[in-house]
C-alpha cells in the first residue's frame, strides 16, 4: 500500500513498548509527545526523533561480498567483509533460491527462524510473528527456540512449583494491592523504575513510580536487596540491603532458617497449602548435609551481618509481606534457585494468595505486571504450524551452531543439536541479548547462510550475508495492544519509509511468492486488510459482552478503545488460597511445591528437588576481583534505538557509562570521567567510568545496549571501544533444568585506559561496494 500521509503537523497516535504517545514529522523534525494520560512517561520516547532519518539506516538490500563471490559456507570474513548493494528483486530472489536449497539439500530441519528479539510494538508487524508465519507457510516449519532471556530459569521451575510464568508475573499481586495492603515489599533485585517503564505492546499510564510513593506514605516499607541503590526509586523511601552479588538463595535461606528455628514459620499453611517441606527443611536445618542454613551461615556467603538477616526475618513475621524476585536474579547461574527459594520463603510465611502478599516473581521488571487483565483478547497474527519438533533453550543458540549432533539436557529431557545451515532473524539482535560475543561471532561463522532484516546496521547485520532493510514502526501502520493495558491504540503511520526500506510484511509476502506460497501467507489481505481482522476478534468479543463495539473505521478515526478489565482477583494464587481442594496450583500435588520429587528425579547436580545453595564457577577470584552486572540499560530499550538522542546524550567520549564505588576506582587509580578498559578472559571493552557510592563496593556496574564496536573486526578477541558488556559474559546456562541466559553477572578486572581513544564506528553504515568490484 502506498504510504498515504504527506508530511504534516498533526499529531497522530503510535504505540512503542516505551509507552503510549503521538508524533508528527514535518520532513524534518520529528515530534513525540507522550499519551496525556500518561501519569508518568517514558523519556525513552525521546530517542525516536534522531532515530528516524539516521545515517545508520539501512537504506537498501545489500549482500555480503564474500557469499556473493564464493557462495553460501562456513566463513570467517563475516563480521569484517563489505556489502553490495543489490536491487529488491534480486535480492529476493537470492533469498528464495537460498531457502529452497538448504531445504532440498537439508531439509527445513536446518532452518533456524527462532529469531529471537524484541522487535516493535506493533501486533501485526511483530517481526518474529511474521517469520515464524513465513517459515511455517511457505517451507512448513523451522528450527524453533523456547523460552526467553528474560526469563529462561522461571520459565521452566515456576510450572513445577507453583503455575506457569504468566500466572505467577502477570496475574497476581497488583500495584493496586501493594497501595493498600502490603506492610512489607522485600523487593529482590530492586523494582528499577526504568525497567517497568517498558512493555510489549505498548503501555499507556505508567504508574509504578506513584503506586511505591502512596504505599509508601501509608507505611508499607520497601526493602531493596540489590548492589544498587537506584534498583528502588526514591519514592519508595527504601532501606538498601546490598548482598553481594547471586547470593540471595542463601540470604533467603538464612531468612526461613531463622523463622523455622524461633517458630515463626506458618505451620498451618504448609500443611494446608504445600507439599514437600520436610525435604526441604531437613536440608535448611543441616539434618541431610550437616549445614544448618542459619542466618550466620547466610551471612558469611552475602555479606550482611548475621544480625540485620535475623532481625529481618522477625520483622517479616505476622506481617502482610510480599517477596518480589526480579528477573536478573535469575538470569545467572543457578537461576532457578532464587526464582524457587523466593516462593518458598512467600510460603514460609504463609502469605501466599492475600491481597498485596505473597509472592509475585518479576514485579516491577516491566509495565505489563502488577496490572489487571482485559476481559477481551487482543490482536495477534496467527503464526501457522510449524512441523518440525526440534527446537532450543533461546539461549543455547552457539552451543548449537559450534556442536551440530551433540547432546544437551532441558528440563528432563536429553536431547541433541540440530545441524543448522541457515539462520533467519527478524525482530533480534543476538549482538546485543547473546553472551560471550566473540564465542557467538565464531558460532554464526559457521553458518552457510545468515539472512536479517533490520531496520539499522546493528553488529547482527554486520555479520549477515543477506541484509533487507525493513521500515521502523514510525513508518507504517498497525494496532497497539498488550494484555494488561486497556487501551488498543490505532498506530497511524508518522512517516514514510526510509530509503527503499519495506515492511516486513510485504518481504515475507513476496518472498512466499517466489516460494509459490503467497495467498498461504497472506491469505489475500494487504495490511489494512489484515488489522481489520484482527480487530474483529476484539470487536466481536466486545460485542459479546454487550459493550460498546466500534467498527474498525471507528476506532481507527478515534485512533485508541478502551477496553473493559477483569477484577483484580489475584490469580491461581488467590483462588487456590480460598479453596485449595477446589482450585488446585497446576503442579503435580495441586499444592506449592517445596520440594519437587519431578524435579530430584531428574536428577542434575545443578538444580536438585528443592531450593538450595549452589557454589558458583563464574565469581571474582584473585585476577578478576570484581562482579560485573550488566544489566537493563535506564536509556534505551535493550540496543534499540542506541543511536537515538536520550541514548547518546547519557554517553561520555561517546562510550556507555559504567559505575564504580569510589573505593574500587581509588584502589585502581581511576577517576570519575575516565575511560577504562574491562577484562576477563573471554574479552574487554572500553567504558566511562561514573564513580559513585550508590552501588555496593567490589561491583562495576556497566548496562547492557551500547553497540557491539570492535576495534579491530578481523582480530580474535577485539576490543569492543563503545562499552558492550556482553564480550565479558559468560556463556553457559543456568542448569540442566533449564538452560537459561547467565548473562547478569560476571567476573572481571578494570583498569585505567590511558591510550589515544579508538573511534567510535559503530553507527557508521560499511560503505557499499559495488557489483563491479565484486
Ligand atoms: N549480559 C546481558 N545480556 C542480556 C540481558 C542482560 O541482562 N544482561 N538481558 C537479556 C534480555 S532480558 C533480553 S529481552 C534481550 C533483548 O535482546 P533483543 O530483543 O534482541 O534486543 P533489541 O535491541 O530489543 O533487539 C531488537 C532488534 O529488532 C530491531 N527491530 C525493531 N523494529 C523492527 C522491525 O519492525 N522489524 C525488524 N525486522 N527489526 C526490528 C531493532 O533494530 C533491534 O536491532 O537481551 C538479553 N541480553
Ligand atoms: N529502560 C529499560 N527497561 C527495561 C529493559 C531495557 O532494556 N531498558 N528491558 C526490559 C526487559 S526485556 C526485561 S526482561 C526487564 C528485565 O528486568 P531485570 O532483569 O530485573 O532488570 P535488570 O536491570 O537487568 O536487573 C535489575 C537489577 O537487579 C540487580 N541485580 C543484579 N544481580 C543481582 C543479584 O544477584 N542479586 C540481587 N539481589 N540483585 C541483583 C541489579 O542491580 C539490577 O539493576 O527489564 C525491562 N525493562
Ligand atoms: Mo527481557
Amino acid at each position: 500500500m502506498p504510504p498515504t500521509d504527506t508530511p504534516s503537523l498533526a499529531m497522530k497516535p503510535h504505540s512503542a513498548h516505551w509507552g503510549v504517545f503521538s508524533a508528527a514529522w514535518d520532513g524534518q523534525r520529528l515530534t513525540v509527545q507522550p499519551h496525556p494520560g500518561d501519569p508518568d512517561p517514558n523519556p525513552l520516547l525521546q530517542n525516536f526523533p534522531d532515530a528516524l532519518r539516521h545515517r545508520v539506516r539501512v537504506t537498501t538490500p545489500m549482500v555480503r561480498r564474500g557469499w556473493l563471490e564464493r557462495g553460501p559456507g562456513p566463513d570467517a570474513t563475516r563480521g569484517c567483509d563489505d556489502y553490495v548493494p543489490l536491487p529488491w528483486p534480486e535480492a529476493l530472489d537470492l533469498v528464495a533460491r537460498e531457502l529452497r536449497r538448504v531445504e532440498q539439500a537439508h531439509g527445513i530441519g536446518a532452518i533456524f527462524g527462532g529469531s529471537y528479539g524484541w522487535s516493535s510494538a506493533g501486533r501485526f508487524h511483530h517481526a518474529q510473528s511474521q517469520v515464524h508465519r513465513f517459515l511455517n507457510t511457505a517451507l512448513g516449519g523451522y528450527v524453533r527456540s523456547v523460552n526467553s532471556y528474560s526469563a529462561g530459569a522461571s520459565a521452566v521451575i515456576l510450572p513445577h512449583i507453583l503455575g506457569s510464568m504468566d500466572e505467577v508475573a502477570r496475574r497476581n499481586v497488583t500495584w493496586e494491592q501493594i497501595v493498600e495492603h502490603s506492610d512489607v515489599v522485600l523487593a529482590f533485585g530492586g523494582m528499577a523504575l526504568r525497567n517497568s517503564r517498558v512493555a510489549s505492546g505498548g503501555i499507556s499510564r505508567h504508574i509504578e513510580r506513584e503506586s511505591m510513593r502512596q504505599a509508601a506514605e501509608r507505611g508499607c516499607r520497601f526493602v531493596n536487596i540489590s548492589p544498587l541503590r537506584p534498583d528502588l526509586p526514591e519514592e519508595a523511601r527504601a532501606e538498601w540491603l546490598a548482598a553481594r552479588p547471586g547470593t540471595d538463595t542463601a540470604l533467603m535461606l538464612g531468612l526461613v532458617h531463622t523463622l523455622v528455628s524461633e517458630g515463626r514459620h506458618d505451620r498451618d499453611f504448609i500443611a494446608r497449602y504445600c507439599d514437600g517441606w520436610d525435604t526441604f527443611e531437613d536440608y535448611l536445618l543441616g539434618r541431610s548435609d550437616g549445614t544448618p542454613k542459619s542466618a550466620a551461615w547466610a551471612s558469611a556467603l552475602c555479606g550482611l551481618p548475621e544480625r540485620r538477616i535475623a532481625e529481618l526475618a522477625r520483622e517479616l513475621h505476622g506481617k502482610r509481606v510480599l517477596v518480589v524476585v526480579a528477573h536478573s536474579l535469575q538470569r545467572a547461574e543457578h537461576g532457578e534457585q532464587p526464582v524457587w527459594m523466593g516462593a518458598v520463603l512467600a510460603a514460609a510465611l504463609g502469605q501466599l494468595g492475600l491481597p498485596g502478599g505473597g509472592y509475585n516473581y518479576a514485579l516491577g521488571t516491566l509495565a505489563h505486571y502488577g496490572k489487571r487483565l482485559n476481559a477481551v483478547p487482543s490482536a495477534a497474527l496467527p503464526q501457522g504450524t510449524n512441523a518440525v519438533k526440534e527446537f532450543i533453550p533461546v539461549a543455547r543458540i552457539a552451543d548449537m551452531l559450534l556442536h551440530p549432533g551433540e547432546p544437551f539436557d532441558y528440563n528432563g529431557q536429553r536431547r541433541s543439536y540440530p545441524h543448522v545451515r541457515l539462520a533467519y532473524w527478524a525482530g533480534g539482535n543476538p549482538f546485543h541479548h547473546h553472551q560471550d560475543l566473540n564465542r557467538l561471532r565464531e558460532a554464526f561463522r559457521r553458518l552457510d547462510t545468515l539472512i536479517v532484516h533490520e531496520i539499522a546496521w546493528t553488529a547482527t547485520a554486520r555479520h549477515a550475508d543477506i541484509v533487507l532493510p525493513c521500515t521502523m514502526t514510525l513508518e507504517r501502520e498497525d494496532i497497539g495492544a498488550t494484555p494488561t493495558d486497556p487501551l488498543m491504540v490505532a498506530m497511524h503511520r508518522i512517516a514514510e519509509p526510509h530509503g527503499l526500506s519495506r515492511d516486513d510484511y510485504d518481504i515475507f509476502a513476496d518472498l512466499a511468492e517466489r516460494l509459490g506460497q503467497r495467498d498461504a501467507f497472506t491469505e489475500g489481505r494487504d495490511t489494512r486488510g489484515w488489522l481489520r481482522h484482527l480487530y474483529e476478534k476484539t470487536r466481536a468479543a466486545l460485542e459479546a459482552r454487550g459493550d460498546e463495539a466500534p467498527d474498525f473505521d471507528t476506532f481507527w478515526a478515534r485512533g485508541e478503545l478502551r477496553l473493559p478489565q477483569r477484577p483484580d482477583d489475584g490469580g491461581i494464587l488467590r483462588a487456590f488460597r480460598d479453596d485449595p481442594a477446589g482450585q488446585p496450583l497446576p503442579t503435580p500435588s495441586g499444592k506449592v511445591q517445596i520440594s519437587s520429587p519431578t524435579v530430584a528425579g531428574f536428577g542434575y547436580a545443578d538444580c536438585p528437588g528443592h531450593p538450595a545453595w549452589l557454589p558458583k564457577q563464574d565469581v571474582p577470584d584473585a585476577r578478576h576481583p570484581l562482579f560485573l552486572i550488566a544489566n537493563q540499560p535506564a536509556t534505551r530499550l535493550h540496543s534499540q534505538l542506541d543511536f537515538g538522542g536520550h541514548s547518546t546524550a547519557s554517553k561520555r567520549q561517546g562510550r556507555e557509562v559504567c559505575r564504580l564505588h569510589p573505593a574500587d576506582a581509588a584502589a585502581r587509580g581511576i577517576a570519575d570521567g575516565d575511560i577504562v578498559r574491562l577484562f576477563n578472559d573471554r574479552g574487554a571493552c572500553l567504558a566511562s567510568v561514573r564513580v559513585t557510592d550508590e552501588l555496593m563496593p567490589g561491583v562495576v556496574q556497566l548496562p547492557t545496549g551500547a553497540w557491539y564496536d570492535p576495534q579491530d573486526p578481523a582480530a580474535e578477541r577485539p576490543l569492543c571501544v563503545h562499552g558492550n558488556p556482553n564480550v565479558l559474559t559468560r556463556d553457559h546456562g543456568t542448569s540442566s533444568l533449564a538452560q537459561g541466559c547467565s548473562g547478569q553477572l560476571t567476573a572481571v578486572q578494570a583498569e585505567r585506559f590511558d591510550g589515544p581513544l579508538p573511534a567510535i564506528r559503530a553507527y557508521e553504515p560499511p560503505s557499499p561496494v559495488s557489483r563491479s568490484d565484486v
